[in-house]
């Protein structure tokens, strides 16, 4: 063995724990969310992890959302998971044959060759793109990265704008709760009971070899999502007629975001970007009118099959903070409600919850009813920041910092303790700390 020539600087122990993480989740041309629970191609993770694997290598960050859109269905929907076909298929539930996109989705222009999901997840992926070139516009030029990807993601936002517009107000409907990605949100509650169940006996849930029971959806749960992907799946993956449909304040907020992403894009394409801004800030505007709620102090989910906004305060409806165009008096009751005894920034929580600290259904471990989430302290981190949050967006980076750290780049924890929850070594947690860091 030959000696080191120097001593290399000392490492920073998060840094390279969250390099190590982000090595092992990869698979040569993405990266899997977790080893075990999850692993595939996730959209919104790929997405996150891609903003976090720039700092690291611009060329696997670019790759990263190269490989996920390589799996774009000819409609313009991004699929929310894309299978690793080395995986054996008992692995994750619902695995391909119960997608059937190849044969199911040919209407809607999914691919032959590879097999995906049917439904999507939020649209973070312009703004990935372009955070992508930033960190290297010579090899993101040199490569033709943009100019491969525009056309992509504007093809995506004009699904999502148009096939989705289900309110008919302008904005983005999901068709089901993994699409929004917070799966059992106590927002979902009454939309959801709607929908009748699938028997538990019909299928074997894979996340209960590797999570607590405890701590993931419950059963009913589980079989109401299978109904509603079930009937989405028999019905081709077209568009409109589902039991479920809701306009939700992250995911809307997450498009007009990338919708200015893509703005800039056009831009360093050779484009003015102009059309493009005016109409995130026209969204904007849609946005504050259809699911801001004045008394609730922060935007509701609008349920579109049952009428009205949704009387459950959730982590996504402080998400549109990202948005440079929102009212100034918006932005301060937002910026007041994370902080007050809802969500306790600052004071109660390290990091914010994903529900309601009053709320009659909190839990602080389970899933989406409660426990805090990374990629969601990331967000109202930058929306702080956005709206001169300085002294705050600092201080829950800090928090996030710590707690990434200590809880072994944990998927979820409390939001008191930050106790670990769910699965460790989670791609996206590792790539917003190296993001955090730089
Ligand atoms: C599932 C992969 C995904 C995330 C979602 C999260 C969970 C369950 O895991 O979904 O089976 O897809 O709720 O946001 O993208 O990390």
């Amino acid at each position: 063995e030959r000696a080191p020539a120097y001593d290399p600087p000392p490492a920073d122990p998060l840094h390279v724990g969250a390099v190590r993480v982000l090595e092992a989740n990869w698979t040569g041309t993405s990266t899997v969310p977790s080893r075990g629970l999850y692993p595939h191609q996730w959209s919104w993770d790929s997405a996150f992890i891609a903003i976090g694997l720039r700092h690291l290598s611009p060329l696997r960050a670019q790759t990263e959302l190269e490989t996920l859109l390589t799996a774009q269905w000819a409609d313009g929907r991004i699929p929310h998971i894309v299978f690793n076909p080395s995986v054996p298929l008992d692995a994750y539930f619902p695995s391909p044959d119960f997608w059937r996109s190849s044969t199911a989705g040919r209407a809607a222009g999914a691919p032959r060759t590879l097999q995906t999901s049917g439904i999507v997840q939020p649209p973070v992926h312009a703004l990935a793109a372009w955070l992508v070139h930033r960190a290297d516009p010579g090899l993101s030029r040199a490569r033709g990265f943009l100019a491969r990807v525009y056309p992509r993601l504007a093809a995506w936002h004009r699904y999502l704008l148009h096939r989705r517009d289900l309110g008919g107000g302008g904005l983005a409907s999901v068709v089901h709760p993994w699409e929004q990605g917070m799966d059992n949100s106590p927002c979902w509650d009454a939309p959801l009971a709607r929908v009748a169940p699938a028997p538990a006996r019909s299928f074997r849930r894979a996340d209960l070899d590797h999570g607590a029971a405890e701590d993931r959806p419950t059963d009913l749960d589980y079989g109401r999502y299978v109904r509603l992907a079930a009937d989405y799946r028999d019905g081709a993956y077209r568009d409109g007629g589902g039991e479920f449909a809701v306009e939700d304040p992250a995911f809307n907020a997450l498009l007009i975001s990338s919708e200015h992403a893509l703005a800039r894009i056009a831009r360093e394409l050779g484009a003015t970007g102009t059309a493009r801004h005016a109409r995130a800030e026209r969204l904007t505007r849609v946005l504050s009118d259809r699911l801001w709620d004045p008394a609730a102090g922060l935007f509701s989910c609008r349920d579109v099959r049952g009428g009205g906004l949704i009387p459950e305060r959730g982590v996504s409806g402080l998400v549109p903070l990202l948005l440079p165009g929102l009212p100034r008096e918006t932005a301060a009751a937002l910026v007041a409600t994370a902080c007050g005894p809802h969500f306790g920034l600052g004071g109660e929580t390290r990091l914010p919850p994903s529900y309601d600290l009053l709320g009659e259904a909190f839990d602080p471990h389970r899933y989406w009813r409660g426990p805090a989430w990374f990629n969601t302290a990331w967000l109202l981190e930058r929306g702080l920041r956005t709206q001169g949050e300085t002294a705050r967006a600092d201080a829950l980076r800090t928090a996030f910092l710590q707690v990434a750290g200590a809880s072994g780049y944990a998927e979820y924890v409390d939001p008191f303790t930050g106790e670990a929850c769910g699965a460790t070594g989670f791609g996206w947690t590792a790539a917003l700390t190296l993001d955090l860091l730089h």
